[in-house]
């Protein structure tokens, strides 16, 4: 059995019988302090060697004297001697210990020996026994939390007896001797009685901490010392327990009124695990005493509703609004979420006490979220460093994410480990993020042991060092001091914190299930038990509050129950006459001037920059530092040619094109991310964002030079993961709608890897939850002869969920097209996601290149008419002459431009949809206008027919081009797999493709 639970205790010290003699050890040399085979060395040489090496070979030394003066060596005879008072006294003042002696037995400091405790007759050396006393201390450290008591159900069994002293070397007998007990916090010297009482308060009582993981000395010391000096408890006066069993009760009572009023609707219930909310209500103020300005919540379904209502202060009438389903049905774009995905943000306040004299304010946030659990995880992360980067907070303290999970998710779901890892990546770190995993020991039907096959669900952040706290609910003591440890902890160290809340799940998954189909005996359990209100109560009067308070009654509790009623059967009026639910606001704060909606509704900007603009940033990109060393193998084509390139004595390519686009943004205030897998370098070789010294390896990033006041210029290399980097970059793009935010996959093909967030967020979250993001997509695409998993970024499965203008799609021809399309993504006042089929061969095409005065002029065009085909190089052709139109996007037309070429049909047009999504439908119509009706207009697209673009063109365009043209497609044929391995295969593909473009077979 995998689990850790059922672990036994192996304590490195063999159990001692009382009286039994230690094994033996050398007496005569052989330790430290003498030399095996010479006799001990003299008292002088030993002492003043390392005093706690040869302490162990002293003391051997010293019971040996004591049992027999005459068998050890005449030199420490006379040592031994002088310092119980029985020698003459000669050489004991030039032999003043070392302080580690002097705690030891011969000044009698650090252990005192019971009159009458035989230490002689018994031979257990002193040292002997403080050691053993040490590992006692370092099981309860590492393994205190197998023993503590962590489930209010008290089901789950813990294989682990408690930690027993004879399992270290000791025995009762020995509770009352005094020991040093200096590395652990409190008091010098202690009865291990007293030692062994604060362990297991620290250790094994509500509060499981896992340590053993941990290997920072300043981080594990810092822990140590906070759990240790507290007995890890937080003493709660009345008031605080009154405050507690309040945010209780309203947890309670809300949960019970939605039950009665909103019979059979689903809710996910927090019942059982109310101590959630005074968790997250001590975690926001404590939060917001330690400096943190904005907090945002990311939360799956369960208890949702109450954290809304109770800690986003969420007021009950709208929920309720909610629960009656007054959609408006006057607002056709929006298709609205389930009410326990939204989110809501609030101003919380918190004014004086005691041991804080100042008010305090925070934002806090509840991101919304969709039903993929732990899916939001690094969208909250992404958001939160967008904040901390908007605000400045480069310590990184003064934004806070807090994530809760529930355990199965927590354990089941992969993007958590990713999200972990990426927690200490400078390009993602967002000073930590404190974890509540609600452990309610079940999730939806299935039980820990099908779900898990670590000891926690919390396992997989042991990848970390962090501290994991595991914590019994029913402990509202224990509960706010781990809180405060997290905070303090991520506040200190900005590193994440974990909170493992154990509790239990009152009803089903949902309130319509039954739980005792698949949990007989822990829902037999949970229908038996008082609730957590009574636990609490049950708790304040075992343990009373300081200063002799009196125990809180279930009188004042009731009332407090039947006010909190009341005030929701108000709200519920006040719900009732809503006429509708209110809508989730947007476009306030940094947002104002922003839109999102129809595209035709938003002007188009222009997006030229001005040849000063242009040579500025050239200059940036082509002068490096003098004592920067560039690559030789890079200098003519990164510094020398783009030199040239913004000169306008070469064309621009792609790498250029994106460095303009990059480096007037830049220049003009706005910020600028990218991130993914290799893209400082760029996958195919060709942005070299940032350069890397041949000589020394430093680093110079030319775009962070373009002026002096310019945006801030950040790339970074990703860990290999795309769904949580793409989630985070998403939640980036969401807090930052002044800067341009890029998220670029390695191969477009991996980004299905990441489909959870473009379903779930990218696509959607405009209509379910009025939220908008001008995200871009670089998925590197084309049909290039490298296999299937290469060659395609699944551009179809992109259009197929293109509606109501919630995203842009762009398959782009030329680096200018490129440019314009970046800086169009930023100065329009649009927010859009953006996806860019981007390329691979035409990165270094001279084809796919673009002059300087398509930067300095023009503007995006979305579709690109055929200038050639229509008369300006083929002889003044009338396009009425054109007998076939290919109708194309990205990479295949420069393929069908030399096919042309080659073959040399110049009464064939070839025209470009840059930009698929929207589509320009009236604009391809007047493009297609100038050919004679009943041309042949082909789609060509080099993907296979249930790939590429041809399902959404033939939707959109047939009923359009119907009556005026024949419509009809080129594509490869019908296929599982992208592409082909074979590179024989793909070349005879891509000629047959050629030849039915043309319509002349091969
Ligand atoms: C990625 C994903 N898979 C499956 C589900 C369906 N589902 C919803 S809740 C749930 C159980 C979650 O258990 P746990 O994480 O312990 O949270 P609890 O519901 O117990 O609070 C499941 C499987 C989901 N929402 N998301």
């Amino acid at each position: 059995m995998p689990n850790g639970l059922d672990a036994k205790v192996n304590g490195s010290g063999t159990a001692r019988k009382p009286g039994e003699a230690p094994a033996a050890g050398p007496l005569n040399g052989g330790g430290n302090g003498g030399s095996a085979g010479h006799g001990p060395a003299e008292p002088e040489a030993v002492l003043s060697g390392l005093a706690l090496a040869n302490l162990p070979f002293v003391e051997e030394l010293y019971f040996q004297f004591l049992n027999d003066p005459a068998s050890v060596d005449p030199s420490w005879r006379r040592y031994f001697q002088s310092l119980n008072g029985s020698g003459n006294g000669n050489g004991a003042s030039a032999l003043v210990p070392p302080a580690a002696f002097r705690r030891s037995i011969f000044a009698g400091g650090g252990v005192t020996i019971p009159s009458g405790a035989g230490i002689a007759g018994s031979r257990i050396s002193v040292r002997l026994l403080s050691e053993r006393v040490q590992r006692l201390v370092e099981a309860y450290r590492e393994l205190g939390h197998l023993t503590a008591n962590l489930d209010p159900l008290g089901l789950v069994r813990r294989k682990l007896p408690p930690i027993a002293l004879e399992d270290f070397g000791l025995a009762d007998e020995d509770l009352d001797l005094v020991f040093s007990s200096e590395n652990v916090t409190g008091p010098d010297r202690t009865t291990l009685r007293d030692l062994v009482d604060l362990l297991r308060e620290t250790y094994s009582r509500s509060i499981g901490v896992e340590l053993a993981h941990l290997h920072d000395v300043e981080l594990r010391s810092w822990l140590l010392s906070r759990m240790e000096a507290t007995r890890n408890r937080l003493p709660l006066t009345r008031a605080d327990r009154l405050q507690i069993l309040n945010q209780v009760i309203g947890a309670e009572v809300l949960e019970q009124f939605l039950q009665n009023k909103f019979l059979g609707y689903k809710r996910f219930s927090l019942e059982g695990a109310e101590s959630l909310i005074p968790l997250l209500e001590r975690l926001v103020e404590r939060a917001a005493r330690s400096n943190v300005i904005e907090l945002v919540i990311g939360m799956a379904h369960r208890g949702r509703l109450n954290v809304l209502a109770n800690v986003l202060q969420k007021p009950a009438s709208e929920i309720f609004a909610e629960f009656q389903d007054k959609f408006d049905p006057n607002d056709p774009g929006s298709s609205g979420d389930v009410k326990y995905h939204l989110g809501f943000s609030i101003d919380r306040t918190f004014g004086p006490t005691t041991t804080d004299p100042a008010t305090h304010k925070v934002h806090v946030s509840l991101a919304f979220n969709p039903s993929h659990l732990e899916w939001v995880d690094t969208v909250v992360q992404g958001r939160v460093r967008a904040k901390q980067d908007r605000v400045g907070d480069t310590s990184r303290t003064r934004c806070l994410p807090v994530l809760i999970h529930g355990d199965a998710a927590f354990a089941g779901q992969g993007i958590v480990a990713e999200s972990l890892n990426m927690s200490e990546l400078d390009g993602y770190r967002v000073g930590g993020t404190v974890h509540i995993i609600v452990n309610n020991q079940v999730g939806f039907t299935t039980s820990p042991h099908n779900a898990k096959s670590t000891t926690y669900a919390t396992d997989v952040a042991r990848m970390l060092q962090i501290p994991i706290f595991h914590v019994n609910g029913e402990d509202p003591e224990a509960l706010s001091q781990v809180v405060d440890l997290a905070v303090d902890f991520r506040q200190r160290f900005h590193r994440d914190a974990i909170i493992e809340l154990w509790c239990y799940r009152k009803l089903g998954h949902n309130e319509g299930d039954e739980p005792s189909y698949t949990q007989p005996v822990m829902y037999r359990t949970i229908a038996a038990k008082p609730s957590i209100r009574m636990a609490y109560l049950a708790h304040d009067a075992a343990n009373p509050a300081p200063g002799g308070a009196p125990s809180i009654t279930v009188e004042e509790t009731d009332a407090m129950a039947a006010a909190k009623r009341h005030a929701l059967e108000a709200q519920l009026e006040i719900a009732t006459k809503l006429p509708t639910a209110p809508r989730p606001s947007t476009f306030a704060g940094a947002w104002a001037s922003i839109k999102g909606g129809a595209d035709s509704l938003v002007p188009e900007v222009p997006t030229a920059a001005t040849p000063a603009e242009i040579q500025e940033v050239t200059r940036a990109i082509s002068s490096l530092p003098g004592d920067f060393t560039v690559h030789p193998k890079l200098k003519p084509v990164v510094v020398d040619g783009r030199a040239a390139m913004g000169a306008g004595d070469k064309p621009i390519d792609w790498g250029m094109g994106e460095a303009l686009a990059f480096g007037t943004l830049l220049a003009e205030g706005h910020r600028v991310r990218l991130s993914g897998q290799d893209s400082r370098r760029g996958t195919f070789s060709h942005r070299h964002s940032v350069l890397v010294d041949y000589n020394d390896g430093h680093e110079y990033t030319p775009l962070a030079h373009v002026r002096d006041k310019q945006g801030t210029f950040e790339v970074r290399d990703s860990p290999l993961s795309e769904g949580s980097v793409l989630g985070f970059d998403w939640g980036y793009s969401l807090d930052m709608p002044e800067g341009l935010t890029i998220w670029e996959a390695q191969f477009g093909d991996f980004v299905n890897a990441a489909q959870v967030i473009i379903d779930q967020f990218l696509c959607s979250s405009e209509a379910k939850w009025h939220r908008v993001s001008g995200l871009v997509m670089l998925l590197p695409h084309g049909m290039e002869g490298q296999g299937p998993e290469h060659s395609n970024a699944r551009l179809d499965r992109f259009l197929n969920l293109c509606v109501n203008d919630n995203m842009q799609v762009c398959n782009l021809t030329t680096p200018a097209q490129y440019f314009h399309a970046l800086r169009r993504q930023v100065l329009r006042p649009y927010r859009k996601p953006l996806i860019i089929m981007s390329p691979k061969s035409l990165l270094r095409s001279p084809a796919a290149t673009s002059p300087l005065s398509d930067f300095t002029s023009g503007s995006f065009r979305h579709i690109i008419p055929d200038t050639q085909a229509q008369g300006h190089k083929h002889g003044q052709r009338d396009p009425k002459q054109v007998k076939r139109v290919l109708l194309c996007t990205g990479k295949v037309y420069y393929d069908l431009v030399a096919s042309r070429e080659e073959r040399g049909y110049d009464d064939v047009a070839i025209v470009r949809v840059e930009q698929l999504y929207p589509l320009r439908r009236d604009d391809l119509l007047e493009v297609l206008s100038v050919y004679a009706e009943g041309t042949p207009v082909v789609w060509v697209q080099e993907e296979p027919k249930n790939m590429g673009a041809w399902a959404y063109m033939n939707r959109e365009l047939q009923g359009l081009l119907a009556g005026l043209f024949h419509w009809s497609c080129v594509s490869r044929p019908l296929s599982a797999s992208p592409a082909t391995g074979s590179t024989k295969r793909h070349a005879l593909e891509q000629a047959r493709l050629m030849a039915d473009a043309f319509g002349k077979g091969t």
